[in-house]
């Protein structure tokens, strides 16, 4: 059987406690993962401490950005190794993960190391009270060791998406990969080493929230900065540990996203939109849309191309390329994503698609599936409407008015995403700019770039990241005026 081991200054060190990595496709144990106690987390502080002081921080920009491109390629050479990893630990599409997941992550180390050589900072020239003048200029220094902790669904592009800045701006990290995906953040310690990236830079700790690692980190006393990605709650224990030491934290949360289908839009293109917003990874995407709004003049034929679309997802082997749909991360989700279906009908809904759990035969039966689901007829009320389900299920409304649609979209505590779809590139601009979120899509979703800003509004997030606002999250800027 694999063992997985946390990475403690270049070396790596098991635990004393184990637990199981299981493969939700078939519910398997495919390794043990060795979690690490309070003692091994200061380890990993500790070592990350050194390696700062040891010249990490100080290296030129030039060699920081060089030895991050040097991660990229390591992490492209070994793209099949990664591939199945994350494919083993999550259960998700070999296509998905072979498209989205390991690509990004070179694509994470690649865009922060061009962004580091290529962003300047701002500079002022001002007038002094006695008529001279003086220069004011900013310098970026680390902020020292950077706690990371990463949720399932998306386990190395969303470590990466902060490790790759974390580093190019000089500092030094130890990550805490979710307990259920803990493969991948361990073979990029290898990376790391192939790369050459100093003992220390980079440490991994595994273990579970609270009283594990994941508290132990948050707490940890020589832990400059938490960043964190995962459930709204989560966040709120993780920024009350925090408060005491008054770390800087950036937070991607939740989402109860919502997309809004105009009469006027591109119809195909539209429901080929909506299909993959509702049911990429099995829906566990944070950016997935749970709610679709639609057009009176349109709902009857959408909601019926929606699910005669729906029919194209073939669900089994996350091995197989012929796999678009795979198992959720867990049978402790899928319990929760089912309990969710159940409260649907509860409350009235209309299942128009799925709704249960799919027939499989052979070891896919031990998985951990559920259909894809459509549901009509809820009141905007419902907790179904209201509540994260993270899960490939989606509820469509009918609206009138732009107006109605808009008030709708924005009726959340979350405020995370929206997806707007229409051919008048007047009311695409006017709508998605009165969305309370932090990115909206106006006929696409999910298209990145990776210098634009990141993050949440409401229960979605404090803080942006992405480009620039990486850059300053991960820095402490240092302001100098000089009299001239
Ligand atoms: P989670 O909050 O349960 O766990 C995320 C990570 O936090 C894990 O590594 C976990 O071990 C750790 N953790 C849990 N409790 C902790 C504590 N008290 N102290 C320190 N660490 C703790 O989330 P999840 O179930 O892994 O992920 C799904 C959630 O993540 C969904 O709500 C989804 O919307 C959200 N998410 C958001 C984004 C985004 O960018 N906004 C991206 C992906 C996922
Ligand atoms: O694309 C990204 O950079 C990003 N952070 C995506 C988050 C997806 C949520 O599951």
């Amino acid at each position: 059987m694999k063992s997985i081991q946390n990475y403690i200054d270049g070396n790596f060190v098991r635990g004393k406690q184990d637990f199981a990595d299981v493969n939700p496709a078939d519910g398997s144990v495919i390794a043990h993962v060795s979690e690490a106690d309070q003692y091994l987390v200061d380890a990993a502080v500790r070592a990350a401490r050194k390696a700062l002081r040891g010249g990490w921080g100080r290296l030129t920009v030039r060699e920081r950005a060089a030895r991050l491109l040097k991660v990229a390629d390591a992490i492209e050479s070994r793209f099949d190794c990664f591939v199945a990893a994350e494919v083993a630990d999550t259960g998700k599409p070999i296509t998905l993960a072979s498209r989205l997941d390991v690509p990004r992550a070179a694509a994470n180390f690649r865009v922060f190391a061009d962004l580091i050589k290529t962003t300047g900072l701002e500079s002022f020239q001002s007038e002094t009270p006695d008529g001279n003048t003086a220069l004011n200029y900013a310098v970026r220094k680390p902020l020292g060791v950077v706690g990371i902790i990463t949720p399932w669904n998306l386990p190395l592009l969303l470590l990466t998406w902060k490790v790759a800045p974390a580093l190019a701006c000089g500092n030094t990290v130890v990550v805490k990969p979710s307990e259920e995906t803990p493969a991948t953040a361990t073979l990029l310690a290898e990376t790391m080493q192939q790369a050459g990236i100093p003992s220390g830079v980079y440490n991994v700790v595994h273990g579970f929230g609270p009283n594990s690692a994941g508290e132990f980190l948050t707490q940890h006393p020589d832990v400059n900065a938490v960043t964190f990605t995962g459930e709204s709650q989560t966040g709120g224990a993780i920024m009350k540990s925090v408060a005491a030491s008054l770390k800087p934290v950036s937070f991607e949360l939740g989402g109860k996203n919502a997309a809004i289908v105009f009469a006027d839009c591109d119809f195909d293109d539209a429901v080929a939109g909506i299909s993959d917003a509702v049911f990429l990874n099995s829906g566990q995407i944070c950016l997935c849309m749970e709610r679709v709004y639609v057009q009176r003049p349109i709902f009857d034929r959408f909601v019926e191309a929606l699910a005669r679309k729906s029919q194209d997802l073939r669900i089994g082997s996350p091995m197989e390329n012929t796999t678009n749909f795979g198992p959720l991360i867990s049978s402790a989700h899928r319990e929760k994503v089912l309990s969710y279906y159940r409260l649907a009908r509860e409350e009235g809904a209309t299942a128009v698609f799925g709704g249960g759990i799919p027939q499989l035969d052979g070891p896919l039966a031990q998985g951990f599936y559920v259909q894809p689901t459509i549901y009509t007829g809820l009141a905007e009320s419902a907790r179904c409407v209201k509540e994260e389900i993270f899960g490939p299920v989606c509820h469509i409304a009918p609206f009138d008015t732009d107006e109605e649609a808009i008030n709708m979209a924005n009726d959340t505590k979350y405020g995370l995403a929206a997806s707007i779809w229409t051919t008048s590139l007047k009311r695409g601009h006017h709508v998605a700019q009165q969305m309370n979120v932090g990115i909206t899509w106006v006929n696409c979703w999910f298209l990145r770039d990776l210098r634009t800003p990141f993050g949440g509004a409401g229960l979605s997030g404090i803080g942006r990241e992405g480009g620039i606002h990486s850059l300053n999250f991960y820095s402490e800027l240092n302001n100098i005026c000089v009299r001239l």
